[in-house]
């Protein structure tokens, strides 16, 4: 993995779709429900924002609806510090929303309905992706979401991604397998095995490895290795998470001790965490521990950005001001 020796203007670039969450506020099935809390969310303008909290800069490409929603996203990420210049507003498709039903029909678990088939979002095209925008970063960050929304953004993800590795930018990857949008799950693997030949740093979960990887086991994670990427990094939820590169090199983490609200968004803080510090110092220890702390932090709250901490909370729980470990 080599980095240009330049003046970078942003440190990563990250490319998806962001949709107004609305977030039951009582359990059961949604058509019971009489009020909900309104949150912005998506997978890639989460890590943005968590980049940006681990006080890196970070720039979203994207299109919102020329509509309330898409004036209320892009305020709210440009006032988190996330460079916006990329996204542009669509004044032909809407802004897409998804709802996330709570405690039902599973006890403590959410299902989440999206409202998204035709958004601006999913229109994205290769011709949002900016050569010159991306060559001004060191690292591209991808997640499985944007593949799944149509062809147009899976051309564009590939796109992307291929644009990065030419320029001799990192490209980072969260597998982040959503089956509600994929119409099978072959269609995912195949779209999957030719973006992991680019990849660098493979986010995952267990399922994930498990339903798109064939992984079963996350002692064979390194196997991983030869599709491409250089190293595996696994979130396991409230099991810490691991790393493995292509050597053989191992490292794991200890969970946190939280009280879990909501844990829609913790991979997106977890990989910003992760993600920042390899980029600081390319430790990989002290990454997955920042991962970990930020993921964690992450779920403590409703809504997928607002628990992120910032980069000053994390020093404090590596410091041992703030008692967190078990
Ligand atoms: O990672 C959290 C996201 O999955 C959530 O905010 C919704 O972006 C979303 C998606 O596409 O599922």
């Amino acid at each position: 993995m080599s980095k240009r020796g330049e003046l970078f203007k942003m440190d990563v670039v990250t490319i998806g779709e962001t949709m107004i969450q609305l977030n039951a506020n009582q359990t059961g099935p949604l058509r019971y429900v009489s009020s909900f809390e309104k949150h912005v969310a998506g997978s890639e303008s989460n890590f943005a924002i968590g980049i940006v909290r681990m006080q890196l800069k970070a720039g979203w490409i994207s299109r919102v609806g020329d509509d309330e929603f898409g004036i209320e996203i892009l305020n709210f990420i440009r006032g988190e510090g996330v460079d916006t210049s990329k996204v542009s507003v669509d004044p032909l498709s809407p802004t897409g929303i998804y709802f996330i039903q709570r405690g039902y029909p599973l006890p403590r678990k959410s299902a989440v309905f999206y409202y998204r088939k035709g958004s601006a979002a999913s229109k994205l095209s290769p011709e949002d992706v900016n050569p010159d925008y991306l060559k001004s970063a060191k690292l591209l960050h991808m997640t499985g979401i944007t593949p799944a929304l149509s062809s147009s953004c899976r051309e564009t993800t590939l796109h992307a991604i291929r644009i990065a590795k030419n320029l001799d930018m990192i490209v980072s990857f969260d597998t982040n397998l959503r089956l509600k949008l994929w119409t099978n799950i072959n269609e995912a693997k195949d779209v999957y095995r030719k973006i992991l030949e680019h990849v660098d740093i493979l986010i995952t979960s267990p399922s994930d490895m498990k339903y798109v990887l064939e992984v079963n086991d996350i002692d064979q994670a390194q196997s991983v290795c030869r599709k491409g990427p250089q190293m595996v990094v696994v979130k396991l939820g409230d099991k810490g998470a691991f790393c493995v590169t292509k050597e053989g090199k191992k490292y794991s983490v200890e969970p946190l001790r939280v009280e879990v609200v909501d844990p829609i968004g913790a991979g997106d803080s977890f990989a910003a965490g992760f993600i920042s510090t390899y980029l600081k110092d390319g430790d990989l220890e002290n990454a997955l521990k920042i991962g970990n702390i930020c993921g964690a932090l992450a779920t403590t709250v409703r809504g997928d950005v607002e628990g992120i901490p910032t980069y000053d909370l994390v020093r404090k729980i590596l410091d041992g001001r703030e008692e967190f470990y078990r």
